[in-house]
């Protein structure tokens, strides 16, 4: 700076006594010029010279459900308490996680398989629940039960024993038709990118590659589980193939 010429320089209310208080449960941010009080984590409510008060995340948010049993509301936090054993605090206790009985035998007092008896060996998890299935190679999501003639698809893994879905990468209307076939129709409609809920994305199969006159999707080429080539690295949480499987 050429001698001689003042400049203003900036002051920092945030670290100067007497300028400015933001208040309680606040962060004072200086910039050139100015500043800015926010509220610290878990407050809200700024006002002028007084501060911030509590969130009530669990009047405000309902962050744990489902698989809630209490939300704990205090000062600057919450806490959820989760209906075990089918959910768990999860996220350092900020929400509630689904217990996927299916890859967690124990603690749940039932043995070391929650599907022991060996004419419905399949485990199927579900938010809240599983249910022990017969080992269907199909299973279309939407409830606990496979009657369904629409839904995400998922298929039976003897690897895992228990029912993973599809990744709808190169997921084509032939692919569809046997779909549809397996579970008794003769007619589909195609539906991709977890058109009926996130399914997670532990999939079992991608890139099927049916001709459509197959009795089977296990009789298509696809890469994935037991194959040559793994699950393609286009899936992901939200690209679930699905069925609207009607007769016609
Ligand atoms: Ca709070
Ligand atoms: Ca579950």
């Amino acid at each position: 700076m050429p001698e001689g010429l003042g400049y203003c320089e900036d002051i920092n209310e945030c670290q100067t006594d007497g300028i400015y208080y933001c208040g309680r449960n606040t962060n004072c941010q200086n910039s050139i010029g100015s500043f800015s009080c926010v509220c610290k984590g878990g407050y809200h409510n700024f006002i002028a010279n007084e501060g911030c008060s509590d969130r009530n995340e669990c009047a405000l948010d309902d962050p744990c459900n489902p698989g809630q049993a209490a939300c704990l509301n205090w000062d600057g936090g919450f806490k959820c308490l989760c209906n075990e054993p089918r959910f768990r605090e999860c996220s350092g206790g900020l929400s509630c996680c689904d217990v996927n009985e299916c890859w967690e035998y124990h603690g749940l007092g039932i043995g070391d398989n929650p599907c022991s008896n060996p004419e419905r060996p399949g485990c199927l998890n579900w938010l809240g629940g599983y249910t022990c299935e017969k080992p269907l190679v199909l299973y279309i999501s939407g409830s606990p039960y496979p009657q369904y003639s629409e839904g995400d698809v998922f298929m039976w893994s003897d690897a895992y024993r228990t029912f993973k879905p599809v990744c709808d990468f190169s997921w084509s209307s032939n692919d569809v038709k046997v779909a549809c076939r397996m579970l008794g129709f003769t007619h589909g409609n195609i539906t991709r990118d977890s058109y009926f809920g996130r399914t997670g994305t532990d999939f079992i199969y991608s890139t099927f590659v049916c001709d459509s006159t197959e009795a089977s999707l296990n009789d298509c080429p696809r890469d994935g589980e037991g194959q040559a080539v793994g699950i393609h690295t286009k899936c992901t949480s939200s690209t679930t193939a699905g069925v609207k499987c009607y007769n016609g």
